[in-house]
């Protein structure tokens, strides 16, 4: 192998590896949620309803802290669990999340995302499964690894689709 083709052969081998990291990443996030969950969690106007300290940035506590309102809100008969009723509420879209976007409170309310998060399969989401669900797609989209969300990594798409 001459040096030009040992170039070439690098290059190749990183465009794959890279090709493969954008697959990994894609199939990360597209497992955890619905394709119009996503489109609604990578909105700016969420991102500002999350971020309670209005720093342009949403820390791990601060994303906790919100889904655990929203976890506390759903939970009508305050068992610490939520069923399929008061997953969707009793029309679905009827009752938005307060705290929330009507999209976002609109798609995480579908018994898709509900299914998803069902981590034992029992038709129940306890606030572990719920916190834990979201910490993982937390995850997903903190690139940086700094346990905090900035603005571009909160738009960042990593679903394709609509
Ligand atoms: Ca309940
Ligand atoms: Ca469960
Ligand atoms: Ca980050």
């Amino acid at each position: 192998m001459n040096v030009t083709s040992k170039k070439v052969a690098l290059i190749a081998a990183t465009l794959l590896t890279t090709a493969v990291f954008s697959a990994n990443a894609l199939s990360a996030e597209t497992s955890l949620t619905t394709g119009g969950y996503a489109k609604q969690m990578h909105k700016m106007e969420l991102m500002k309803m999350l971020d309670a300290d209005g720093n342009h940035m949403v820390t791990l506590d601060e994303f906790n802290n919100f889904n655990t309102s929203v976890f506390d809100e759903l939970d009508t008969d305050h068992d610490g669990t939520l069923n399929a009723k008061e997953w969707v509420g009793k029309t679905i879209g009827e009752q938005p999340i307060s705290i929330a976007t009507g999209g976002y409170s609109r798609e995480l309310r579908k018994m898709k995302m509900m299914g998803l998060m069902d981590a034992d399969g029992d038709h129940k989401i306890t606030k572990d499964e719920f916190l834990t669900h979201q910490q993982k797609i937390f995850s997903t989209m903190d690139k940086s690894n700094d346990q905090q969300l900035d603005a571009q990594e909160w738009i960042a798409k990593h679903v394709g689709g609509n």
